[in-house]
C-alpha cells in the first residue's frame, strides 16, 4: 500500500475487476428479495453532462447499498436512441443518423463506465436496434388490432418551404425554426393512442402511488384534467341542426349572450361554402401554430356566422360567432358564452360588442366590476327567474335537472387529457408497421414480418425523410391480398420507445417475447430516478403502456415505478449548467483531474438530491481532500501491524465514546440513505466521525483495536458513495472483495450511554456540571454534586444546605438558607 491515493490506477484496476468477476450481472433468485432501480435512460447526445452524472450516481449509491443490505439488485442501462437532434447532425454533416448514434452511445458509454456504476451491462438496450423496436411494432399491431390505436386526420405544423412537418418546439413565434417561413396547418392522416380510456385508470391510480413526490402527482392529475359538467344542445332558428356545447358553469346558463363555435366545426364548413367572408376568416385561423399553448395567448378573433341560436330555457335568439379560441378538439368544439363570468368570453363580448348580462353575484365580502372583467368566481344567481337565490351545486343540479327533462342537456366528466397522437413524419424513428393497400386498407404487418427494419446508411440531403422517397423502403405486397402495396412512412414518437423500455430490460435477451415471466420477479421498479422535466409526459406514457401491457396479460403489475426520486438541476452560478448557457464543466475533466470517486462525493455531499446543485470547485478539491485523508488514516493505521480484537470489559471512556459516535453513526446513515434519501448529511455524519477518529491517541492495543473497528466500518459506510477507494482499502486491509461484504448493523450495547451528564445549581442558578455513571444512587450522585469544586464555592460555610431538588439524569438544585 503506498501513502498517496493513486487514484487513477486503482479506479482502473478495480473497474476491470468488477468486469472480470461480472459483480453486478445478476439473474432472478427467488431465495433473496429483489430490488430494481432505474435510472432514466440517457439520449446519446454526444457526450454525459453533469445532469446524468448526478442522475446515475444517486442510482448507483441507492443499488450498491441495497445490494449490501442482502437485496438482489438490477441496475440496467440503455440508450433513447432515436430523434431529432440525430437527424440534424446528420444533415450538418451530411452522414447517417445511424453512425452518429452509435457512435455518441460508444463513447458515453465508455464514460459511463468510467463512473463506476453497478450496472449490469449485459442488459444494454438501444433502441433503434431491431431487436428492441421490433417489440413496440408488435405491440403496435396489436393495439391496432384492438383498437387502441386508431387513424385519424389531424393537424400538424407544415413548414412550407421544407416542406416537413415541424413540432410544437420548432415552431418559434409563428416561424419554422430552419427556414423562417411563417407556419401553417396541414390536416393529415396520423395515428393515435387511446390513452383516454385509462384516463379515469390513470387519475385513479396516483392516490396509491405513495412513493411518488406529491408535486408529481399533482402535475399528472391537472393533465389529466378531469372535470364535472354538462353537455348542452341549443336548437339553430330555421336549421334542422342544432349544436352541443360542454359547459362547468351550467349555473350560468342564463347569462349566455352568444354562441362560439371552432374554425373546424362542422357547422362553421357548411356555412363557409356560399360564404366567402367567412371563408377567408376559417382560412386566416388555419394559420399559425397548432399548440394549445399558442393558442390560448393569441389574440382572440372571430365572426358572426349568420345563425341564431335558441336558449333552450329563454327561449330567446343568441347569436353563432365562429371564434379562434375554442379548440376544436375539447368538449364538443363549441361553447356557450358567458362574458359576465368567463374572462375569454368577456374580452371578445368587448371587442365585437356583444352583451354582457351578470347572472351570478359575489358571496360575503367578494367584490366585483364588471366595467373591468369578468366574475369568474362562484356566487348566487341573479337575473335567472325560477334559479334565483340559488348557489353554484345547488343551481348546478337544478339547472341540469331541467335541462335533462326538457331533452336538452345531461351531466357529462370531460378529460383535457386527448388521445396521444404518435404519428411523426421523420426518418430516424421506429418505423409503424402498417401496410396501405388499395383494396384492403391498413393492414398490420404480420408478426413473422416483423421487425420493419429502418435502413441505417442513408445519407441526410435534406430535411425531408428519406425513406419516404426510398422506393426499397416502401413498396412491398400486401399481406392479406398479395397485391401490390406501400408501406407507411411514418415513424413513431420517440416517447413511445421509453414508455416500456423498464418492462423490457429484464426479459433483455427474449427473442419471443416483449416480456416474459421474469419480468414477474423484477417488476414493477423498485425506485426510479430522473429529471422533473419528465414529470408529465413520460411518466404518464410509461404507466399508460403499463396498463396496456397489463391488459394484453404480458406483465401483472399495474404501475410501473413504486417509488419516484426526482433529482434537482445542476447549476453553476445559479443557472442551470447547459450548453446553449456556455456554463458547463465537462464530468470528463473532473475525473482525469481527481477521479470517479470525488466526482460522486462530491455529487452527493452538495446538496439533497431532490433540490438543485450549485457548482463548486471548491466544493470539489474539498471532496478530494477528503478522500485523501481516508487514505492516508487507512495507510497508517495498516503500518501498525496485527490487531487483536478487544474484550468489552477491557474499554477506556475514550474508546467506549469512540465506539459510541460509530454505531450511532451506523445507524443514522442507514437511515438518511434507506428512509430519507438524505446522502449529504449521511456523508458529513461520516465525515465528523473520521473527525472524532483523529483526535483519539494512544498506541495500546485496545485503542487501535477500536479504531480499526471504526476504519473497517467506515469503509462499509462510504463504499456506495465511493466504491472504488473502499474497494481498493478494503483489499489492502482484509485482502478479500469488499463487493461481499454486508451492511454494518449498529451494536445495541455500543449505543447505551454508560455515563450521563448533570446539571448542578446552587439557589436555581447554573453553577457546574459533571459526568455521572449510570449505576450510581440518587444518595451518591447527591453527595457527589456538594463536592463538586465548581459548586462548593456557592455554598457558603454559615449558610445550611435546605433541601436538594433532584430531576433524575438533568439537573440538582442545592437550595440554601
Ligand atoms: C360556460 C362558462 C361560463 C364556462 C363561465 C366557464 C365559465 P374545463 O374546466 O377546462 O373543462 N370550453 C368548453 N369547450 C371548449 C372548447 N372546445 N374550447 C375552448 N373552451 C371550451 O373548461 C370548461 C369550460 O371551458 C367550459 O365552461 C367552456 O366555458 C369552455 F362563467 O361554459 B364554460
Ligand atoms: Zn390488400
Amino acid at each position: 500500500m503506498q501513502s498517496n491515493y493513486p487514484f487513477k490506477s486503482i479506479e482502473e484496476k478495480v473497474r476491470s475487476y468488477w468486469d472480470m468477476e461480472l459483480t453486478f450481472s445478476v439473474s432472478e433468485d427467488s431465495k433473496k428479495p429483489k430490488y430494481y432501480c432505474l435510472s432514466m435512460f440517457p439520449y446519446p447526445s454526444g457526450k454525459l453532462h453533469m445532469g446524468h452524472v448526478r442522475n446515475y450516481t444517486i442510482g448507483d449509491v441507492l443499488s450498491r447499498f441495497h445490494r449490501m443490505l442482502g437485496f438482489n439488485v438490477l441496475q440496467p442501462m440503455g440508450w433513447d436512441a432515436f430523434g431529432l437532434p440525430a437527424e440534424n447532425a446528420a444533415l450538418q454533416n451530411k452522414s447517417a443518423p445511424a453512425a452518429w448514434t452509435y457512435s455518441n452511445i460508444d463513447y458515453m458509454k465508455h464514460q459511463l463506465k468510467q463512473l463506476g456504476l453497478a450496472i449490469d451491462w449485459k442488459r444494454e438496450i438501444a433502441t433503434c436496434r431491431p431487436e428492441y423496436y421490433k417489440w413496440e411494432q408488435w405491440l403496435f399491431t396489436e393495439l391496432f388490432k384492438k383498437k387502441l390505436i386508431y387513424k385519424k386526420i389531424s393537424t400538424v405544423n407544415w413548414d412550407p418551404v421544407d416542406q416537413t412537418v415541424l413540432a410544437n418546439e420548432q415552431v418559434i413565434d409563428g416561424k419554422g425554426w430552419r427556414s423562417g417561413a411563417v407556419i401553417e396547418k396541414k390536416e393529415i392522416p396520423q395515428y393515435f393512442m387511446k390513452i383516454t380510456e385509462y384516463a379515469d385508470e390513470l387519475l385513479r391510480d396516483l392516490d396509491g402511488l405513495e412513493g411518488w413526490p406529491e408535486q408529481v402527482k399533482t402535475m399528472q392529475r391537472n393533465w389529466i384534467g378531469k372535470s364535472y359538467g354538462c353537455e348542452i344542445e341549443f336548437s339553430i332558428k330555421d336549421h334542422a341542426d342544432h349544436v352541443k356545447i360542454y359547459t362547468t358553469r351550467p349555473d350560468t346558463l342564463l347569462g349566455v349572450t352568444y354562441l362560439a363555435i371552432a374554425a373546424e366545426h362542422p357547422l362553421a364548413s357548411l356555412i363557409k361554402k356560399n360564404n366567402p367572408t367567412i371563408e377567408a376568416f376559417i382560412n386566416e385561423c388555419s394559420r399559425g401554430s397548432a399548440a394549445e399553448a399558442d393558442l390560448a395567448t393569441a389574440e382572440k378573433i372571430g365572426i358572426d356566422s349568420g345563425l341564431r341560436a335558441i336558449h333552450p330555457i329563454t327561449q330567446k335568439e343568441v347569436p353563432i360567432w365562429i371564434a379562434n379560441y375554442v379548440l376544436i378538439s375539447y368538449g364538443s368544439g363549441a361553447v356557450m358564452a358567458v362574458p359576465a363570468h368567463d374572462e375569454r368570453d368577456f374580452h371578445f363580448a368587448k371587442k365585437y360588442n356583444l352583451n354582457i348580462e351578470q347572472v351570478i353575484e359575489p358571496i360575503d365580502a367578494k367584490t366585483m366590476n364588471l366595467e373591468e372583467g369578468a366574475y369568474t368566481d362562484y356566487g348566487r344567481l341573479i337575473n335567472s327567474g325560477e334559479f334565483n337565490g340559488l348557489e353554484f351545486q345547488e343551481a348546478f343540479d337544478a339547472i341540469v335537472n331541467k335541462l335533462t327533462s326538457l331533452h336538452k342537456g345531461k351531466k357529462t366528466t370531460q378529460f383535457r387529457l386527448r388521445d396521444w397522437g404518435i404519428s411523426r413524419q421523420r426518418y430516424w424513428g421506429c418505423p409503424i408497421p402498417i401496410i396501405k393497400c388499395h383494396s384492403c386498407g391498413e393492414v398490420p404487418v404480420p408478426e413473422k414480418d416483423l421487425p420493419v427494419v429502418l435502413p441505417e446508411s442513408i445519407v441526410m440531403h435534406g430535411v425531408g425523410s428519406p425513406i419516404k422517397q426510398d422506393e426499397s423502403f416502401y413498396k412491398t405486397t400486401c399481406p392479406s391480398c398479395g397485391k401490390p402495396a406501400e408501406r407507411e412512412t411514418d415513424t413513431m414518437d420517440t416517447f413511445v420507445e421509453s414508455s416500456w423500455y423498464f418492462a423490457r430490460y429484464p426479459s433483455y435477451n427474449n427473442q419471443n417475447a416483449m416480456v416474459d415471466e421474469r419480468s414477474d420477479y423484477w417488476m414493477p421498479v423498485d425506485q426510479y430516478i430522473g429529471g422533473i422535466e419528465h414529470a408529465i409526459l413520460h411518466l404518464l406514457y410509461a404507466r399508460f403502456f403499463n396498463k396496456i401491457l397489463r391488459d394484453l396479460g404480458l406483465i401483472k403489475h399495474s404501475e410501473p415505478f413504486k417509488n419516484l426520486l426526482t433529482q434537482g438541476m445542476v447549476l453553476k452560478n445559479g443557472t442551470k449548467m447547459s450548453k446553449s448557457k456556455g456554463n458547463t464543466v465537462d464530468p470528463q475533466s473532473l475525473i482525469d483531474q481527481f477521479g470517479a470517486d470525488t466526482a460522486r462525493l462530491f455529487i452527493m455531499f452538495a446538496a439533497p438530491p431532490e433540490q438543485s446543485l450549485e457548482w463548486s470547485d471548491s466544493g470539489v478539491e474539498g471532496a478530494n481532500r477528503f478522500l485523501k485523508r481516508l487514505w492516508k488514516a487507512v495507510y497508517d493505521h495498516h503500518t501498525k501491524g496485527k490487531i487483536a480484537p478487544y474484550k468489552e470489559g477491557e474499554l477506556t471512556a475514550q474508546t467506549k465514546n469512540l465506539r459510541f459516535e460509530l454505531h450511532q453513526t451506523i445507524q443514522k446513515i442507514t437511515d438518511d440513505i434507506q428512509r430519507r434519501h438524505s446522502f449529504n448529511t449521511a456523508i458529513s455524519s461520516v465525515m465528523e466521525l473520521m473527525n472524532t477518529f483523529a483526535k483519539v491517541e494512544g498506541e495500546d492495543a485496545i485503542t487501535v483495536s477500536v479504531k480499526q473497528e471504526v476504519i473497517q466500518n467506515v469503509i462499509l459506510l462510504l463504499n456506495p458513495f465511493v466504491p472504488h477507494i473502499c474497494h481498493a482499502l478494503w483489499d489492502h486491509l482484509f485482502n478479500t472483495a469488499i463487493d461481499q461484504e454486508v451492511w454494518p448493523k449498529a451494536d445495541p450495547s455500543a449505543l447505551i450511554k454508560n455515563e450521563y451528564e448533570m446539571v448542578i445549581q446552587v439557589n436555581g442558578k447554573l453553577r457546574g456540571n459533571m459526568l455521572v455513571s449510570a449505576d450510581l444512587t440518587q444518595k451518591d450522585i447527591e453527595l457527589m454534586a456538594l463536592e463538586n469544586e465548581d459548586v462548593k464555592r456557592f455554598i457558603s460555610l454559615e449558610s445550611k444546605v435546605k433541601k436538594l431538588i433532584f430531576v433524575p439524569k438533568k439537573l440538582i438544585n442545592i437550595v440554601t438558607g
